[in-house]
């Protein structure tokens, strides 16, 4: 087997352009602004705004996307860990759905959260370091999304700690990091390089002005970072599906 083959299924010419709709747990009801409470509609605009696959939590993985026309046309990440926004304890976010049971919803992936530097990173640490082994087991990829985070990180978004993110996602065996924008072209070249053979996801983020957005995603894309895994920034959108075709054109320019 080989590994770095495990992530060919969100891949369209090496690049991957992922929705997130893993909110509802992670935020609450306050994300899910207009359409966007509806899961079909975010399945539907998966299919249509030609994203190479979809992040959901196993609930939805269930009852939407399971058995569906959609399973047939997006690769499925079950997000297997996860936490609500509520309790302001240290961060850590448990483990809510097997790989095992991921694999049978039809994931093609796994994803899991590592915050890093939290008092509770040991954890997390170890419980990637199984599920990792799991998925790769059962030929899926593992994705993992590392936000530095906790009483003991001073700034989240530094270079310094997200560079150290990226190379923790390549030691640890991630096939794919989803990681917040460092900031910086610098940062982001560095995290590249720090990844090595683990592949770059960005973060979406909050919904900002378009061009903002547009112009992140162009610069990832001329530093060799291998795609977007987002979610507010595109389906908080009136026009989600014009604003897809978008990064789409940014993702891959003359298509
Ligand atoms: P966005 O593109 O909307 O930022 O989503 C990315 C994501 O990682 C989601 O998968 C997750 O629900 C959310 O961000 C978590 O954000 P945070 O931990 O910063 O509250």
């Amino acid at each position: 087997m080989k590994f770095q083959n495990l992530v060919e299924p969100f891949l369209y010419k090496e690049k991957a352009m992922l929705l997130a709709y893993d909110h509802g747990l992670e935020h609450g009801p306050h994300d899910l602004i207009g359409k966007s409470f509806d899961p079909n509609y975010i399945l539907d605009l998966a299919q249509k705004g030609k994203f190479t696959g979809i992040i959901l939590q196993k609930g939805i993985a269930e009852k939407y996307y399971w058995g569906s026309s959609y399973s047939r046309y997006v690769p499925l990440v079950v997000k297997i860990n996860g936490k609500t926004n509520i309790a302001s304890t240290e961060p850590y976010a448990a483990i809510n759905c097997s790989v095992s049971w991921a694999k049978k919803l039809g994931a093609k992936a796994i994803g899991y959260t590592i915050y890093l530097g939290s008092r509770r990173e040991a954890e997390m640490l170890r419980e990637f370091g199984k599920v990792q082994e799991e998925a790769h087991q059962l030929g899926m990829a593992a994705i993992a999304w590392i936000y530095p985070r906790g009483t003991d990180v001073k700034d989240e978004s530094s270079s310094e700690i997200t560079t150290y993110a990226a190379r923790v996602g390549l030691e640890l065996g991630a096939d794919m990091i989803k990681i917040k924008y460092p900031g910086s072209r610098g940062s982001l070249q560095l995290v590249k390089r720090m990844a090595g053979r683990t592949k770059v996801l960005l973060s979406g983020g909050q919904i900002t002005e378009e061009t903002k957005f547009l112009e992140e995603v162009k610069e990832a894309i001329d530093l060799k970072i291998d795609g977007i895994a987002v979610g507010r920034n595109v389906w908080q959108r009136e026009d989600a599906l014009m604003f897809s075709q978008k990064i789409y054109h940014g993702i891959w320019p003359g298509e």
